[in-house]
């Protein structure tokens, strides 16, 4: 303990209320992202970063301790070592190896699949209870390894899945008709990529839903315009990547969002990716897909009972589909 002491205390220390810990493992442009986020909306009292590139992770966690006067007091602390992530409420991961030229896709995720060998035990042996929210992609396949490796309840392995293709959605309907994104209500669900799939009829702004609006106008029905705001999300991605080389502010924004809803118990929905059995006739066994899921303190609360269209319905079990192919590949 110091001698300097700042401050004459007058009273007895105040009751510490409940500890909130965050790790993030993967210190990326996604994994800072998140972090600068979570820093920013006051959001946790400790925040874990470990990443396998030490100087990097170093370099990183200075560089976020150094803005401490600027921002609400949170511990920020890093290692290589597993054992700082002890006690995290909610364990991010964005750890991801990067394709290498040539690679297939495949290929790919038979590394991340490794990878996530080395990351997962040990998440879960030092936070047996927290909640694991992934983000490395392919979202859906990496949750559902997850979920194995970690041996947790499905309810506490979450995949960030579609809700940043539901906000690019937002974004682009409020952009065609003038209002706020905040007031667009729209889900894409399904994979996060390029079969995800847009329900439309969950499209509405402050209250109106927009498509039985127009029909009860009887004002032509502008499917060509939502087909092609569905195609701008799936490309979104891709067009950013190819612009800047990675994407970082929308899914650092999106992921802290899920953080808050989670470790704050507000209840909320958002598409997340989350064990999809059973529901809308998915028969395959193990499948992490997105869902408009109700978050809170436990993870995965339920899931709407939005009603999907038959083509809807057809598309997810694509989707579905899609993804249970890629897992059998892989041979899991
Ligand atoms: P990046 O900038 O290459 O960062 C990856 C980080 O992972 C690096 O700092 C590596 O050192 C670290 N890393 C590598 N191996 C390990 C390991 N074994 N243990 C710990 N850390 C390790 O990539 P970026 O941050 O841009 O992307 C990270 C991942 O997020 C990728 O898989 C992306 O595809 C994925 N994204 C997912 C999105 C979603 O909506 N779900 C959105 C954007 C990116």
């Amino acid at each position: 303990p110091s001698f300097f002491k700042p401050i004459q205390n007058t009273s007895p220390p105040s009751p510490t209320k409940r500890h909130t810990k965050i790790s993030v493992v993967g210190v990326g442009n996604v994994g800072m992202a998140i972090a600068q986020t979570i820093l920013t909306q006051d959001l946790v009292d400790e925040l874990a970063l470990v990443d396998a590139n030490s100087d990097k992770l170093q370099g990183e966690m200075l560089d976020l301790q150094h803005a401490a006067a600027f921002l609400p007091r949170t511990k920020i602390q890093a290692s290589l070592d597993y054992s700082i992530t002890a006690g995290s409420d909610l364990c991010i991961v964005t750890a991801g190896a990067r394709q290498n030229p040539g690679e297939s896709r495949l290929n790919l995720l038979q590394r991340n699949v490794a990878m996530f060998k080395s990351i997962i035990p040990p998440l879960a042996k030092y936070s047996p209870e927290s909640i694991l929210l992934i983000v490395s992609n392919p979202v859906d396949v990496l949750s559902y390894i997850a979920w194995k490796l970690s041996g947790f309840p499905a309810n506490r392995v979450i995949g960030s899945g579609t809700n940043l293709d539901s906000s690019r959605f937002r974004f682009l309907i409020a952009d065609h008709l003038d209002v706020s994104a905040q007031d667009v209500q729209a889900y894409i669900v399904g994979e996060h990529g390029d079969s995800s799939v847009a329900l439309w009829s969950s499209i509405s702004v402050g209250g109106v839903p927009i498509l039985s609006f127009l029909e009860r106008q009887q004002i032509a029905y502008e499917k060509e315009t939502l087909v092609k705001i569905h195609k701008e999300v799936v490309e979104s991605a891709y067009e950013v990547i190819s612009l800047k080389g990675y994407t970082s502010w929308a899914i650092g924004y999106s992921v802290a969002s899920l953080a808050r809803t989670i470790l704050r118990n507000q209840r909320r929905i958002h598409p997340v990716s989350v064990l999809a059995t059973s529901f809308y006739g998915i028969d395959e066994g193990g499948v992490f897909l997105s869902l408009p899921a109700q978050l809170g303190r436990s993870g995965v609360l339920g899931v709407t009972n939005v009603h999907l269209s038959d083509e809807e319905v057809q598309q997810l079990r694509e989707s579905a589909k899609t993804i249970m192919e890629v897992q059998d590949q892989l041979g899991i």
